[in-house]
Order: C-alpha cells, then structure tokens, then sequence
C-alpha cells in the first residue's frame, strides 16, 4: 500500500480534461479532506464528485497493486519480475513466428490524464514496431486532429473557445456542465457560463437533447443528429448571402474563400431545415446574432465528432469561426501557449498521414494510429499480418469501441493479451497478465495535453500524494522494463523528459520552478498566437482542404433521405466517468444512470411507462434496457450512456466510421424499439 505524511497538500485532479487543483488533508495516513483549491489560477476551487471520489480510488480494494497472471478462468497473484518475463517473452514469441503487425496495441482515455505514461507510452510502443496502433481517439476526438492538420499543419493545434471573454457561446454535441468541458479545459463551467449573461452576451446550445447545459443557457434548438454539418453550411449561406463575413486580421492568410462561397451556396436554410430539424427562419436569425456579436465563437464537441460527418462538422466550425473574424481573437477560437508545448521541433508541412492503410478495409493511418473500428477484423480476417496478440494500456474497448460485444469474442480467442491498467474491467479481463500500475494521487502530475486545451494559460506541476511501495509499478516503470526486456532498449524518465521540454518551451521554465508554486502559476488569458504557430506547408490557412471540400457531396446526398422511426444518441452524467469509477461508493448512489430516455410523447404512442423494459436493435445486435420518458429529448431519438455492461451501447454500433476521418459513428445510429 502506498503511504502519506500527515498534512496538506495540493495536487491537480487527472480524472478528466478540467484539471480542478484539489486541495487534500491527510491524517492518521488517509484522506480526512479533499476539496477544490480555491488558489488554483484555473479552476479557482471548482471541483466534482469525480474529483471527490479520488478518495475512493485510492483505496479502492477492487484496485490491483501487484500484476496477476490467469489460469483457466481465475487471476492470481505474480511477481512483477516474473510477469516481465512472460510477457516480453510471449510478445517476443509472437513477433517472431508472425511478425510486428500481430500484436495491437489500444491506448484508452486515462494514458493521457497521466503524465508519466503519456510521456513513455510512445517510446514504448515504437519498439513493439507494429502498426496495428489503435487508441480511443477514434471514438472520440479524431475530427478534430484531422481539421486541425489540414487548416493549421498540426494535429495539436485545436483551437480553444474563448469562453472568459465571449459574448456569444454557440455549443453544439457538447454538455460542459456535466462533462466539465472536452477540448476546452474551463473547471468550473457554471460560473463561466453564467458570466457571459452577466456581461449582456449570450449562450446557445444546439443539441438533440435538452441537456444540462441547454438548461442552463439562454437559448436551444433540437437538431436532428447527424444533420449538424447542414446547420453550419447554412450559417456560412446566410453570412455570405447577407454580406456579414469578416476576415480579420488573418484575411491575408486565408485560401479557398471561393470555393468555400461556392459550398456554402448549395445549402440555403430553406433548403436545410426540414433535415435538421430547424426552421429556416431560426438558422438565419442565429447567423445574424453570431455575425453581430462583438466576439463570438462556435464549439462543437462529442455530439459532433463522433457521427457519421465528424470531419466536416470540425472543419465547418472552424470555418464559421475563421469567417466571422472570431479565430485567433480574443473572445473567440484561440490558441493557448502552454509551457510544455508539444508542437515543439515539428515541422512546417510535416504531417503523419496515410503512410500505410488497414489491411481488410483499406483505411489510412493518421498521426500512427488506424481506426478503432477497423481492430474487430484485423483480428477475426486470417491471413498476414492477422492480430494475434493485444496490449491494452488504460483501456476499456469491449465497452468502449464499436461491436463491442463481438470484440469480447475475439478477445477470448486471442494468442496473447496483456493489459496495462489497475482494475479487472470488460475487456482486461481476457488478459493473459495484468500488470497494474500506480495510479490516482500516486503519481506526479503536469498536465502535458490539457494545458494545450485550456482557455487560459496556466500550469501546474505537483508531487504525488502517495509515495508507492515496493511492490507498486508506476505505467512508465512497466514500459521501461518491457522495453527492456523486449528490445534490450532504455526509455528516458518521464520527468526527463518533461524537464527539457519545460525548459526549451516558451515559458522556459523547469519542474522545480513549478514546484515552488503548489496551486499553480497564471501567465493570463490565451493571446493571438498566428501566423507564427501556423505549421502548414505554404505557411497560410486553407478554409477548404480538399478532402474536405470531396466529402461535401456525401453530406449532400443526406438530404431528402428516409428518415428512421428512431436514432439513438449518447450522453454522459456528473457521477461516471466513462466505463471506469462507476462503482465507487461516492459515485454509485442516487438514480441509476443507465436507463434509456425517450421523449414521452413517442414512448405514449408506443405504450411504454417509466420503467418498461424494450429491446434497442440495430444491424449489429440487440440489448435490452429499462425506458424513462422525457419532455427534454427531441421525438425520433433515444438516449443512452455509454460505459456500461449491463447494456452494453456499443454493443449495437456495427463498424461504421465518418469515411472522411476514421472515427466511428457512434451518435445517430438508427435503431428500432420493440417492447
Ligand atoms: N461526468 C463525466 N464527465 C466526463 C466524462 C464522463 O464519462 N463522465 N467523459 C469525459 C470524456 S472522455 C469526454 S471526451 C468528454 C466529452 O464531453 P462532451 O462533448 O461535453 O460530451 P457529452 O456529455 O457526451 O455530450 C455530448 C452531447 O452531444 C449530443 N449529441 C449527440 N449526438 C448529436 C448530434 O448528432 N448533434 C448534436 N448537435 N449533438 C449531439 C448529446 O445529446 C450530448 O448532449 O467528457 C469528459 N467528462
Ligand atoms: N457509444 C459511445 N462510446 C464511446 C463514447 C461515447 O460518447 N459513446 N465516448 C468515447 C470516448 S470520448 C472515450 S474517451 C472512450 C473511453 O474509452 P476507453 O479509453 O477505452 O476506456 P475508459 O472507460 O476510459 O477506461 C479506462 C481504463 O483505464 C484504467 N486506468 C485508469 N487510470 C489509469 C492509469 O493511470 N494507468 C493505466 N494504465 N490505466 C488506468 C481504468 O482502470 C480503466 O480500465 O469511450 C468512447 N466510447
Ligand atoms: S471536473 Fe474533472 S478535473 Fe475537476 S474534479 Fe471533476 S473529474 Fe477532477
Ligand atoms: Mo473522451
């Protein structure tokens, strides 16, 4: 068991993308205390039950500490020295007799909350030399990483709404009051949000459900999912048709203007809005308010990038931004510049794509990485090159990636499975070793990704709270000792790593200097950072890069569609996180969450109450789910969370991606309901 001195300390929270600093109490050894640290420049005390159910974690005895080893259908206890062995020399075994390509790797959300593993992680696996490299980016954020590279010339470079300073906050497929934001790292969204009115601006959501934050805002339009690229093209119509576009200060960088007219003039509101959902009439007047506001900016997040027309939707918003004179403007789309910057030695023009293609479907890489919803295949295709072996890291995909339930499947037929990650979960379960590592407040932590994201310029370095024991492995620790094992290779310390990057970032700064301030050092809000950020080849900004433009007609073929009876949409809620923590004492109470909404208007016509269990069927499968009707959901769509195996969502979703990005189209998928 790892071990604390009495006192306080001050530690970000790594549990999701708003980094809220924790201010934490130990006494007799245990957390007597843990709250928001109202010091802290971000996130100024702001803190949720997540955050508090850390303490849970921590001394979770459900958590593993030391690696385990299956025999049969039972885990049982190794040591980790023992454990290395196996593993390097099954995975060595497997490279040998089938080469590199069979064994996958897949990377889950919280490699990236962790600073240690994401700064080895990739040493790590490229030595493995496989490029059967799959994360959960593509069930999640891949839209925004492809736009991002062919507008800006780096997959990092997202931009960021500039919410501190807006006067128009226009959300669409994101719930940042349950969330805490995604690609935009605000704690303690409330009060933000609510600063906007107060300064006389406004907050619109559009969004197939009334969520929370739709709640808590001036203004929201249901849209129908996956039409939300339509709803963007008519707001470019109507701000070209009425003259309303302005430039800025980047006019003289943007290219494609043109085309870009030539696009937007095929989709007129009158043309769009019975696809959408939204009249004519409401798409005009929105694009008048957002063209007029002084400082505005469109955000779209989970609901927008994981459909059908992720990709464009991506562009389009930054298109929207840039055409309206809001990106790289304070109040609008901007750039942050955090002290450990990982555009840092890229090249203009550098860009990792389409190097090499999946082996059934043909898909290309982006940025090392092949769609998540290509793994399935790659593993159940024989032939060359077949997936024998998997090493999950931090990862959950039986709950978390599409067929989920067929994965399970192939997963159990697998030559080899090793999962890096600290709990028996759904899809770790079929390894062959675990191995644990430390995890929670055991580690030290600077945010490496969500200081890229954040909507002010802030960073903070801690220590761990808990010191591990010698029995506890930290993720890079594990991936140090593989390498090794495997390759005879030694990775660089996290912390090394981190350190030259501090000092050669713009802040030039060091751990210890980052040490010396607890809850963190404020360098102020975001500033205008372009041209000089801008990595793309020619050094200016493309508002129609050519694939892009190409995938226009596949949207346009939409409409005038048959339109399914039902689509089913995802959500989230304040006390889960993802498919993990669900169980801890402090998040597992109140309503169950997993219950699929309805609009009560379309459950009395099919005749189920409150309760009813239906069976959700789609091409791919079939669960069944107990219903909650609700006035909050627009008719023709129902709702449920992901995350968890009682009904398993991706379950049902087939292998369908946004042919234009890769990502899977988990949100809008038709579905039937039958009682
Ligand atoms: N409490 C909690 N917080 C979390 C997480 C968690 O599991 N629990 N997960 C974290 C992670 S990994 C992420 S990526 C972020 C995600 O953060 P968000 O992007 O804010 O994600 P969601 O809360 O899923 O909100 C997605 C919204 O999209 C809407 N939507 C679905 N389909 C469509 C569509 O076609 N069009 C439009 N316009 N809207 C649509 C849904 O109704 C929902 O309101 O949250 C993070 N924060
Ligand atoms: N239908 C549908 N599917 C979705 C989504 C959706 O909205 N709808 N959202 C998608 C999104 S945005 C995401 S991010 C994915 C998430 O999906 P995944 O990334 O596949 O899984 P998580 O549920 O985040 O599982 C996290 C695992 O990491 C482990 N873990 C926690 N901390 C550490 C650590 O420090 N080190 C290591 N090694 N392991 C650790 C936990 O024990 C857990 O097993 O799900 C995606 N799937
Ligand atoms: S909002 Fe995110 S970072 Fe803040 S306490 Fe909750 S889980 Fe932790
Ligand atoms: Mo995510």
């Amino acid at each position: 068991m790892s071990t604390a001195r009495d006192g306080v300390y001050f530690r970000a929270c790594n549990l999701c993308e708003a980094i809220c600093g924790l201010k934490i109490t130990i006494e007799n050894g245990a957390i007597a205390d843990l709250r928001g640290d109202a010091e802290d420049p971000l996130s100024r005390g702001a803190i949720c039950p997540k955050g508090t159910a850390l303490i849970d974690l921590h001394a979770d005895p459900n958590r593993l500490r030391v690696p385990h080893r299956r025999v049969s259908n039972r885990f049982e206890p190794i040591a980790w020295d023992e454990a290395f062995d196996l593993v390097a020399s099954r995975l060595r075994d497997i490279d040998e007799r089938l080469g590199a390509d069979a064994i996958a790797t897949y990377l889950g959300n919280p490699t990236v909350h962790n600073s240690g593993s994401l700064l080895s992680s990739s040493g790590f696996l490229r030595l493995l030399r496989t490029r059967n490299r799959f994360s959960a980016t593509s069930v999640d954020q891949l839209p925004h990483h492809v736009a991002a590279t062919h507008m800006f010339g780096h997959p990092m470079l997202l931009p960021v709404p500039d919410v501190d300073r807006t006067d128009f906050f226009l959300i669409m497929g994101a719930n940042p009051l349950v969330s805490n934001g995604s690609i935009m790292t605000a704690p303690g969204m409330r009060e933000r949000l609510r600063a906007i009115g107060d300064r006389g601006g406004r907050v619109v959501v559009i969004d197939p459900r009334r969520n929370e934050t739709a709640k808590a805002a001036h203004e929201h339009h249901f849209v129908r999912p996956g039409a939300d690229a339509f709803v963007l093209l008519a707001l470019i119509h109507v701000i070209f048709e009425e003259r309303r576009e302005r430039l800025g200060r980047l006019a003289g960088r943007y290219d494609g203007l043109a085309r870009l007219r030539d696009i937007a003039a095929r989709f007129s509101p009158e043309r769009v809005c019975t696809h959408t959902g939204i009249s004519a009439e409401t798409l005009r007047s929105l694009a008048r308010a957002f063209s007029a506001a002084p400082r505005a900016v469109v955000y779209g997040r989970v609901g927008l990038s994981t459909q059908a027309f992720g990709g464009l939707c991506q562009w389009l918003v930054n298109v929207l931004n840039a055409v309206t004179g809001n990106l790289d403007e304070p109040g609008g789309a901007m750039w942050p510049t955090p002290a450990y910057d990982m555009l840092l030695g890229s090249k203009p023009g550098d860009i990792h794509e389409g190097r090499w293609h999946s082996r059934v479907r043909n898909y290309p890489e982006f940025n090392g990485e092949l769609p998540v919803a290509t793994l399935l295949e790659e593993m159940e295709t024989p032939g060359e090159g077949q997936i024998r072996a998997l090493v999950t890291v931090a990862g959950n995909p039986v709950l978390s990636t599409p067929n989920g339930g067929r994965l399970a499947q192939a997963l159990a037929r697998l030559d080899f499975m090793v999962s890096i990650d600290p709990y028996i979960n759904e899809t770790t379960r079929y390894a062959h070793v675990l191995l644990p590592p430390a995890t929670g407040l055991e580690t030290d932590h600077y945010d490496v990704v969500f200081h890229h994201f954040a909507v002010r310029n802030t960073a903070r370095m801690n220590r761990a709270v808990f010191e591990i024991d010698s029995t506890q492995r930290y993720d890079w620790q594990i991936f140090a000792e593989l390498a090794l094992r495997l390759r005879g290779k030694t990775l660089t310390h996290p912390n090394e790593r981190l350190e030259a990057g501090l000092q050669a970032g713009p802040r030039a700064t060091s751990i210890d200097a980052l040490l010396s301030h607890p809850h963190g050092i404020d360098y102020g809000p975001m500033e205008p950072c372009m041209p000089q950020r801008l990595l793309t080849a020619n050094g200016r900004i493309d508002l129609v890069p050519p694939p892009f433009g190409a995938d226009v007609d596949r949207l346009e073929a939409q409409l005038g569609g048959p339109q399914p009876e039902f689509v089913l949409i995802g959500r989230r809620s304040l006390r889960t996180n993802n498919s993990w923590m669900n169980d801890l004492k402090r998040l597992n109470r109140g309503a169950d969450p997993c219950v699929l909404l309805m609009n009560e208007e379309d459950a009395r016509a099919h005749g189920v109450a409150s309760g009813a269990k239906v069976n959700l069927t789609t091409q791919t499968g079939s669960i069944a789910v107990a219903i909650e009707p609700t006035p909050d959901l627009m008719r023709g769509v129902v709702c449920l969370p992901h995350g968890f195996a009682r009904a398993n969502y991706n379950e049902i979703i087939g292998d369908d991606v946004d042919a234009l990005t890769g990502n899977a189209a988990l949100n809008g998928v038709p579905v039937h309901v039958t009682v």
